[in-house]
This record gives structure tokens, C-alpha cells and sequence, in this order.
């Protein structure tokens, strides 16, 4: 399972927030995560045998050609793809969309740092994303989740109880 998607946009944290440890370096500054990684993820699933989660570089570091390569790529090697969003959709994630669509890979959007919208603001973005979606990708889930609650950009309006991630057993559990 591959984690893709922007610098910065948290998906490595997402990654660790599955595993339930900082197993994947995260950093404020970006570039953190250079080449693809993978750590066997102890989940127990059923039918499934070893799920590894599969860490990525963010698509905005390599130029087109090289973004198109990395989707293929990765697509090739996961058997599902987390489209990793933390805002509205870009250009960028447009066509790196299109690539991952086009390997016909099951693939999951998934819209991180919910801690950061008050609740109409985020309902606002996920109306937004889905209207950005082409035809074939309407039908995806889209699920929101707060992989790392920093507490920086959290509103007090949102209700959210921002801690630091780092000390939470499991600071995905429960989307929001
Ligand atoms: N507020 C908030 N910050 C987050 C969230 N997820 C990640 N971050 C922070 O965003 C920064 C980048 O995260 P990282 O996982 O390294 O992003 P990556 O480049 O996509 O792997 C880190 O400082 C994280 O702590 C979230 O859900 N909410
Ligand atoms: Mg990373």
C-alpha cells in the first residue's frame, strides 16, 4: 500500500499513523523523504498475508516527465495507491490522478490535516475536490483523516483537541 502525493502534504505521517510509530521520517521542511521506503505493516487483515506501506517522494520535487515515471512506477508496485491531499486538488495532483487512474490501480483520496478546517470549511474543500475530480475518478472514496494533529493552523472554531502527534498510540484512529 503506497502512500502518494505532494511534499509536505503528510504522507509519511499518515504512513506512521497507520503503523502506530515514527517509523517514516517527517520533517516541517520538505524533501524528508527521498526515495521510496517500505516497512512491513503488523496489521493483521483478513486474507491478506504481509501488507507492506510504502512511503514516497512528494510529486512536486521531480518535474513532469519524471512525475509521470514516478506514478507509473509506484502504481506498478502497490497493489492500492493513497492519493495523499491536504487542500484542494492542483494541477499537479490532476495529472499524477490521471496516471494512477490510467494503471487501473485501486486507489483511495484521502484529504489529511482535518484538524485544520472548522467543520463547514472542510465539507466546502471536499465539495471543491470532488467537483476537480475527472468522470472516471468521481467514484473514488474520499476519506479525511488528521494523521499528525500538530496543533499549528488548528482553528478553535474546529473543536479539535490539537496535541503533539508524536506521543499518540494511533493519531489516525477515527477519520474525521
Ligand atoms: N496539523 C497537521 N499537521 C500535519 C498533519 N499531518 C502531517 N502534518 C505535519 O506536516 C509536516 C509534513 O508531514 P510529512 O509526513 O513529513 O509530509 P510528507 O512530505 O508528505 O511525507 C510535518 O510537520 C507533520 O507533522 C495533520 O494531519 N495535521
Ligand atoms: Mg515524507
Amino acid at each position: 500500500m503506497a502512500a502518494f502525493g505532494r511534499v509536505g502534504v503528510g504522507k509519511s505521517s499518515l504512513l506512521n499513523a497507520l503503523l502506530g510509530e515514527p517509523a517514516f521520517a517527517t520533517d516541517v521542511a520538505h524533501g524528508c523523504t527521498r526515495r521510496r521506503q517500505g516497512i512491513a505493516w503488523q496489521q493483521a487483515i483478513a486474507g491478506l498475508g504481509r501488507v507492506e506501506l510504502v512511503d514516497t517522494p512528494g510529486i512536486d520535487e521531480v518535474d513532469a516527465p519524471g512525475r509521470a515515471r514516478l506514478a507509473a512506477r509506484v502504481a506498478l508496485a502497490a497493489d492500492l495507491v493513497l492519493l495523499v491531499l491536504d487542500g484542494d486538488l492542483s494541477r499537479v495532483e490532476a495529472e499524477a490522478l490521471a496516471v494512477l487512474l490510467g494503471s487501473g490501480k485501486p486507489l483511495l483520496l484521502v484529504l489529511n490535516r482535518c484538524d485544520c478546517w472548522p467543520k463547514d470549511e472542510r465539507a466546502a474543500l471536499l465539495n471543491s475536490i470532488r467537483r476537480r475530480l475527472p468522470p472516471e475518478a468521481r467514484s473514488l472514496e474520499l476519506l479525511t483523516v488528521a494523521a499528525a494533529r500538530t496543533g499549528l493552523g488548528c482553528w478553535p472554531t474546529a473543536g479539535c483537541a490539537a496535541r503533539p502527534a508524536r506521543r499518540r498510540s494511533n493519531p489516525c484512529a477515527g477519520a474525521c
